[in-house]
Formats: C-alpha cells, sequence, structure tokens
C-alpha cells in the first residue's frame, strides 16, 4: 500500500468536492460549445443591425452597431448551464452590461422581454439582469462573436440556464406584466435558476 495511492483518492475527492461547487445539481461537463438553435441561423449585416430598448420607458433608444461598439464593454469570465444538462466552466466574453444600456432610462417596468432575428424571445425579471448580472455579449474567447452562437450579439445571463441568453439579440422590451418567452411558453421554467434545478413548468 503506497503513500501515492492514499494521495490519488484524496485528491479524487477533493476535485468531486470542487466540481460539485460549480457544477449545479443534474449537470455534466463539456469541454466543446455545443450549438443549440431552434431555427436557422439569421445572418444580419451589421449596417442593418440595430439594439433596442422599448415598451414602457419614457422614450425608445436605439444603437447602431457602432454605438454599440463604442459603450463600454466588460469583460466576464462565467460558467454557463443549459438545460439540456451540459454545463460549461470558465467561459469569456466581452460585452455591455444590462445596467449600462438601462442608464438613464425611466420605466416603471418589473420585467422584460428579449428578442431576437428570427423572433426568438425570453423573459426575465429586471431584477435578474441589473446589477452586474447580464451584457449584451459581441466577444467571446477575444474573438468576435460566431453567427452559431449568436452573433454580432447575444444576451448572456449566465447565472440562469442557457435559453435565457437569447442570441441574435436586437432588443429588449420592458413590460410592467411579466410575459412568457418562447421556450417558456413551450413548458420550460419561468425563471430557470440551475442551482434550484427549474428546469421545467412545475419544477
Ligand atoms: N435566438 C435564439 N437564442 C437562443 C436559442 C435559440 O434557439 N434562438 N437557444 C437557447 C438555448 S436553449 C441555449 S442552450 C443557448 C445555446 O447557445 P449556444 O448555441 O451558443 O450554445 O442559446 C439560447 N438562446
Ligand atoms: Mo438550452
Amino acid at each position: 500500500m503506497s503513500g501515492g495511492f492514499i494521495s490519488r483518492g484524496f485528491r479524487g475527492r477533493r476535485r468531486r468536492a470542487e466540481g460539485d461547487v460549480r457544477v449545479p445539481p443534474g449537470q455534466y461537463l463539456v469541454e466543446g460549445f455545443p450549438v443549440l438553435s431552434a431555427g436557422p441561423t439569421p445572418r444580419t449585416p451589421l449596417a442593418e443591425w440595430s439594439l433596442t430598448i422599448e415598451g414602457e420607458v419614457d422614450g425608445p433608444r436605439t444603437w447602431s452597431w457602432e454605438e454599440f461598439r463604442a459603450l463600454p464593454s466588460e469583460e466576464v469570465t462565467r460558467d454557463i448551464h443549459c438545460v439540456t444538462k451540459w454545463s460549461k466552466l470558465g467561459t469569456t466574453w466581452e460585452g455591455v452590461s444590462v445596467d449600462t444600456l438601462l442608464e438613464g432610462v425611466d420605466s416603471a417596468a418589473e420585467y422584460m422581454v428579449a428578442y431576437s432575428d428570427g423572433g426568438y424571445t425570453t423573459n426575465l425579471p429586471l431584477e435578474g439582469v441589473t446589477g452586474g448580472k447580464a451584457w449584451v455579449a459581441h466577444t467571446y474567447e477575444g474573438e468576435p462573436l460566431s453567427p452559431e452562437h449568436g452573433g454580432p450579439a447575444r444576451l448572456l445571463v449566465p447565472h440562469l440556464y442557457f435559453w435565457k441568453s437569447a442570441k441574435w439579440v436586437r432588443g429588449l422590451r420592458l413590460v410592467t406584466e411579466d410575459e412568457p418567452g418562447f421556450w417558456e411558453s413551450l413548458g420550460y421554467h419561468n425563471q430557470g435558476d440551475p442551482w434550484r434545478e427549474q428546469r421545467y413548468w412545475g419544477d
């Protein structure tokens, strides 16, 4: 019986313990980056792209691609968790925080619906996307975000299941009444907290 055997066992237990801390219940780790899209990949030319804040606001705001890219960006490294059970640790993004986009917006709304090229929507409470919790990301691992992963820009809400991170996002509509988005209408959980395993309606 060698010390090596004992220390390998010890390292094994430690690894599992560290993994448990970062991987929500029912999830497994992937090294690659799976692509999950409910339809074809839209390819909007940057000259035609814009990002809009609308709905229950004092006046809508729209940024062209150049204007959007001139806003202050942040680099964030986060773990992401898909409801189909894959998790990917330590992904690095750059994007404009939703706090920055909502700066100076006067609204009584408590919810928003993110909408995308191609018609995808997802709903989020404003509380869940403000205070440094969500970004409109344009860069992934130092490169412009690829079309398959939502480029030119996608919502990034890493503390919720990844279906809330709308790819090809074009706008945020602020609403006073919560409205289910695409997957939420089809039975996915309204909130989608991976740490509470809020996968489907009724979880
Ligand atoms: N516009 C749009 N956004 C979307 C989706 C989609 O089908 N269309 N799929 C969602 C789901 S279910 C997941 S898991 C992630 C997948 O992102 P990825 O393809 O970059 O891994 O995007 C989310 N955002
Ligand atoms: Mo997903």
